[in-house]
């Protein structure tokens, strides 16, 4: 049998506490990794392979109380994922300067956070792994998807930047770009019970989305994903 690819490895990966958080966390504690989760909603406690930490990823002192806990307790990570998020639908002048503001703190403004904490160590070692799971809304226009887009299409930007400021540095950084996925956050839409939504039946599944991270994350040195985009195949034009 060959080894856990990701033995001996350690991953931090943010809104784990249910959704595609949750399946990425799974999949990388099954490949071998000790997985830090966080989310608002997890109590803080840890078993061999897992450890949660109640962290609101928009709230700079508890992100960098989080990760100096990750460093002090278990040291540097190899692979951060840039996961939690929030979505809503509503067009310009519907949105609250408030959620407006929110969505950007939520989806951008924590993966910054999360993002800059760690960085500077994984260069310092030369190696590691930054994965954030952007969405179709990161360089397709939906209708009302005004707050979720600038939020994402701005994960894009940053990871785009990334890219650049960490060539050479042993750094990798993924993008990983899903389309509808069948989660918790559609349950305030409905999609089933509104024309012209993907019905969550033909969804990807929150596991479609941890496999493509387990993908870019376990390949060797020489291999750079730089981005992953995945769809539901209902939307893949057939010749
Ligand atoms: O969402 P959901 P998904 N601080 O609502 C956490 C993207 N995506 O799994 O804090 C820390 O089931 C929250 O935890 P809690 C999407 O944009 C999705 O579908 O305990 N954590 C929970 O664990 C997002 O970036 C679809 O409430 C915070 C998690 O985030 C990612 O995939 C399509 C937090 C949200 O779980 C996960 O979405 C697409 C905070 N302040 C991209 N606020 C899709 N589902 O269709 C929230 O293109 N969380």
């Amino acid at each position: 049998m060959s080894p856990a690819p990701l033995a001996g490895g350690l991953a931090l990966v943010t809104g784990a506490s249910r959704g595609i958080g949750l399946a990425v966390a799974g999949a990388l504690e099954a490949a071998g990794a000790h997985v830090v989760r966080l989310a608002r909603s997890l109590a803080d406690g840890a078993t061999e392979t897992r450890t949660d930490l109640r962290c609101d990823v928009t709230d700079p002192a508890a992100v960098d109380r989080a990760v100096g806990r990750v460093l002090a307790e278990r040291g540097v990570p190899d692979i951060i994922v840039n996961n939690a998020g929030l979505f809503f639908i509503k067009r310009i002048e519907e949105i609250s300067p408030a959620e407006f503001a929110r969505a950007i703190a939520v989806n951008l403004t924590g993966a910054f956070l999360v993002t800059r904490a760690v960085v500077p160590h994984l260069v310092q070692r030369g190696a590691g792994h930054v994965v954030t799971i952007g969405s179709v809304s990161d360089h397709v226009a939906y209708p009302g998807s005004t707050a979720y887009a600038a939020s994402k299409f701005g994960l894009r930007g940053m990871h785009e930047v990334l890219q650049v400021d960490l060539a050479r540095t042993g750094v990798r950084v993924t993008l990983i770009s899903p389309g509808p996925v069948d989660t918790e956050m559609w349950d305030p839409v409905d999609p089933d019970s509104k024309p012209g939504f993907t019905k969550r039946k033909a969804m990807l599944r929150a596991e479609d989305v941890a496999a493509a991270v387990l993908y870019a994350v376990t390949q060797p040195p020489r291999l750079d994903v730089t981005e992953i985009r995945l769809m539901p195949t209902i939307y893949t034009p057939r010749g």
